[in-house]
């Protein structure tokens, strides 16, 4: 049963729109039977797991029973590095890309010409469901190269019927002048970046209006709500949600549809197998619990994988009201190794973020600065005031500035609050000025800084 090569891309989306659940189930179990099967036979790594574990392929009959499999860790491809995991031959994988690792080797990910079809099919469908159309003109602000996001979007773009200015991400200079010259209708890049060009065109004094943007496809890191209300307030769009993994195809493992925005994403079942566990345990958690998304490829011809366990902490669940039959993901918590624990409470960088939604006093520029006192961590938050604000301040600074200065302690004071109510923890806030924490300059944004090693040493 084949859902490509439809041609008329509305036929092609509103058949896997409308896909019925027990379709969608049966298309799972035929799929996850071919995939076992052939990684048993030509990938000696999952033989020798599924061996171990005492597993044989005819056990793994539906998704149901995939709990029976381990997981797949990070460790695994590293062990494996380059290409031990392939389960094809080296001269049939048509490209290779790598995730964003920042020390040592990186996790190599190959893709065979139906894989890229299918990469190219999912990016084409989140865009689709990003409100994007064929015909609209999209700026593709994710990076090029090893990084799968720009290429990613650029096939997808291009399989849609939209005309994609591979821009890549950085050049911000660049990137306001075509978004002005070009009229471009779309814009994709990470939230953070989007943050950055917004910012920019407001100290440019360039009206949005003038723009022709309608639609942010943002992703590759955690964003809140918080940073959706700024993103769609200074570039005049609609902001949704793409998520996706370079271990399991790139973006485009799950899409928020932009009629339904704060709801989910959508997870393109149809190729992508989710499950969500207990962090600590790996025991399956009740749906609609936070745990750690664990992902299994259905239908990847190079590199398949089982139950892979993503690291990203989310829930899942299913949206009566949704347009689709697929099953939801929260937006993204953060990565469980990202997660602080602070005086026994654990905190993620989204947690403050989202605290910074409708306190206009703050820019949406922030950072957490982790310090060791004695055994114990300790969070700062360091938050920039807002512009307005502060040049109010300069100018009352000669004359009386008490009252702009009480604002500011007001705004404060009002945050830490927010974070004691919400979050259970008491955390210094460090108000900066604007402009001195670091911005994206196009990629990904670290919002953490951890001294506790430079401590250390
Ligand atoms: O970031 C793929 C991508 C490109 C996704 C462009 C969306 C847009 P990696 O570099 O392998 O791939 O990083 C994957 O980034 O495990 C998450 O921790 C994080 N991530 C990706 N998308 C989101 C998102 C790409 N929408 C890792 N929300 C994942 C939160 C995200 N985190």
């Amino acid at each position: 049963m084949s859902l490509f090569n439809r041609g008329i891309m509305g036929y092609l989306f509103s058949e896997i729109d409308s896909i019925s659940v027990k379709r969608l189930k049966r298309l799972q179990t035929e799929r996850l039977r071919r995939q076992i099967d052939r990684v048993w036979h030509q990938v000696p790594y999952y033989r020798k797991t599924l061996h171990e574990s005492g597993i044989h392929p005819k056990d793994i009959r539906s998704p149901e029973d995939l709990f029976k499999l381990p997981f797949t860790k990070k460790i695994a491809l590293r062990d494996n590095y380059p290409f031990a995991l392939f389960a094809i031959p080296l001269k049939e994988v048509i490209r290779l890309h790598c995730s964003s690792g920042t020390t040592g080797k990186p996790i190599v990910v190959g893709y065979s010409k139906k894989d890229i079809k299918v990469f190219a099919e999912v990016v084409a469908r989140s865009l689709w469901a990003a409100g994007c159309r064929p015909g609209m003109k999209l700026q593709n602000a994710y990076g090029y190269g090893l990084f799968t996001g720009g290429l990613g979007l650029h096939y997808g773009a291009e399989k849609l019927g939209m005309t994609v200015i591979p821009i890549s991400g950085g050049a911000t200079e660049k990137q306001l002048m075509l978004l002005n010259d070009f009229k471009s209708d779309a814009i994709c890049c990470t939230p953070s970046y989007a943050l950055t060009l917004a910012e920019e065109l407001k100290k440019r004094q360039i009206d949005v209006l003038s723009l022709k943007l309608q639609y942010a496809v943002l992703g590759a890191e955690p964003w809140t709500e918080s940073t959706r209300s700024s993103v769609q307030a200074a570039l005049n769009v609609k902001a949704t949600n793409i998520y996706g993994l370079s271990e399991i195809i790139g973006p485009g493992v799950s899409q928020e549809d932009v009629d339904e925005r704060g709801t989910g994403s959508y997870i393109w079942e149809d190729h992508f197998y989710p499950e969500i566990v207990d962090r600590n345990t790996g025991e399956p958690v009740k749906q609609g619990n936070a745990g750690v998304l664990v992902l299994t490829t259905l239908t990847k011809e190079a590199m398949p994988i089982f139950r892979y366990w993503t690291n990203d902490i989310t829930f899942l669940y299913k949206d009566k009201h949704g347009k689709r039959n697929f099953i939801k993901m929260g937006p993204i918590a953060g990565r469980a190794d990202d997660m602080l624990i602070i005086r026994g409470i654990n905190l993620f960088h989204t947690q403050v973020e989202a605290m910074l939604n409708g306190l206009t006093a703050f820019s949406q520029n922030y950072q957490l600065v982790v310090t060791k006192n004695r055994a114990h961590d300790e969070v700062e938050v360091k938050v920039e005031i807002n512009s307005g604000l502060f040049n109010e301040y300069l100018k009352n600074l000669a004359a009386s500035e008490i009252m702009t200065s009480e604002k500011i302690v007001q705004a404060c004071k009002m945050l830490e609050k927010k974070l004691k109510d919400n979050i259970g923890l008491s955390l210094n806030v460090k108000i900066e000025e604007p402009g001195t924490i670091p911005r994206s300059e196009g990629g990904k944004l670290n919002r953490i800084l951890d001294l506790r090693q430079t401590q250390n040493g």
